[in-house]
């Protein structure tokens, strides 16, 4: 027999995910995650779920009401890892993020206010705020619109992203290993963790450029071997533990910009390469590079103002960040994170699954 549950597939950035109600779901969490993994599918091609058999395809939003009455939402990220038949909540995503604000204003949890709606969300992964600025004019919310993303073909409307106080949003602190930079397997790394734990490495010193397409470099296995030692090593001294069935740390490889940004990545989340690269991946990396006496900060392009528009360069093109530091009290530190994300409602209904003993 089958059951079902209320959902919404939203386009958020460039990730696609299956939002629910947490009311909705089973308040046990193995229980939970097995009623996500049969409605988005648990083989590697998702063929009896809803998934896109692709890591940027494979997501669940979770949201409800916020038990902080600071916050309208509270949000909770869960990846489902293709083809391994199980979840990771540890990571939180920026780009799923961006449909919250779509998911509450058309379940009702959020009324509209004006011609912008702002949605305050607590992001549950990792218990920090992002104020998401939706536009809703004539009293509904507005998908379309003239802001492009990387990753996405076409236009849509802005969704306006503030994240709030994001360092240390998972190790506990911003450089988790308490160094700026560590060297692991005898390759210099960085260590951050500024809304997302990341690797930060130099391409040249895995024997790359840094500016090869997403294809060669998920095909390389030496390179992804190499990569992974690192990985593991990094997610134990980042205070992770073992890191081996988790979807953190991602290991972003930096070369020089050369597309008129002001860095260059490619990265791996943590496997497969991203033909992009994540929200927060984005942010940690862009903070990695204002930092001194990191691995990133010499080949990166650094503004002197306190507000730093950093933009990262991808395999498919570009990613803004305007960092909004504070230098009053001697150390840097990043007061807010911005950016710009669109999202879009692709479907509204149910999603049918395999009865689970509750
Ligand atoms: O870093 C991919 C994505 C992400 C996560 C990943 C994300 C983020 O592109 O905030 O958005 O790193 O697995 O959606």
């Amino acid at each position: 027999m089958l059951d079902s549950i209320d959902m919404m597939i939203i386009r958020g950035g460039s990730s696609k995910g299956i939002f629910l109600k947490a009311q909705d779901l089973p308040s046990d969490i193995k229980l939970r995650d097995e009623v996500l993994l049969s409605i988005v599918g648990r083989d590697v091609r998702q063929i009896d779920g809803l998934g896109g058999a692709h890591p940027l395809t494979s997501k669940v939003g979770i949201v409800s009401p916020a038990k902080n009455g600071a916050v309208d939402v509270d949000y909770l990220f869960v990846q489902v890892v293709v083809g391994e038949n199980r979840v990771d909540s540890t990571p939180n995503c920026g780009n799923i993020l961006a449909g919250v604000g779509a998911f509450a204003i058309e379940t009702g949890m959020i009324q509209i206010s004006s011609e912008t709606t702002i949605v305050k969300v607590n992001m549950v992964n990792s218990n920090k705020i992002c104020e998401l600025t939706m536009q809703t004019p004539n009293g509904e919310i507005e998908y379309e619109g003239n802001t492009k993303i990387d990753g996405v073909p076409g236009s849509a409307a802005a969704v306006i992203c503030h994240y709030l106080d994001t360092a240390g949003s998972i190790c506990g602190s911003l450089f988790p290993t308490g160094n700026y930079s560590d060297k692991i397997d005898d390759i210099e790394v960085t260590c951050i963790d500024n809304g997302m734990p990341v690797v930060v490495l130099k391409a040249e010193d895995l024997g790359k450029s840094g500016y090869e397409s997403c294809d060669v470099l998920s095909s390389d296995a030496l390179l992804k071997a190499k990569v992974e030692s690192i990985r593991l090593k990094a997610g134990e001294m980042m205070g992770l533990g073992n890191v081996k069935n988790k979807v953190i740390p991602k290991m972003t490889l930096v070369a020089p910009a050369r597309e008129g940004g002001n860095i260059c990545t490619r990265t791996f989340i943590p496997h497969a390469c991203h033909s992009s690269i994540g929200v927060l991946g984005a942010v940690s990396v862009a903070t990695a590079c204002i930092f001194a006496q990191t691995i990133a900060h010499d080949m990166a392009i650094v503004p002197t103002s306190l507000n730093k528009q950093m933009s990262v360069e991808h395999p498919s093109g570009e990613f803004s960040v305007e960092l909004r530091c504070d230098a009053s009290r001697g150390d840097l530190v990043i007061e807010k994170a911005g950016l710009i994300r669109t999202a879009r409602l692709l479907s509204k209904g149910k999603a049918y699954y395999p009865s689970i003993d509750r």
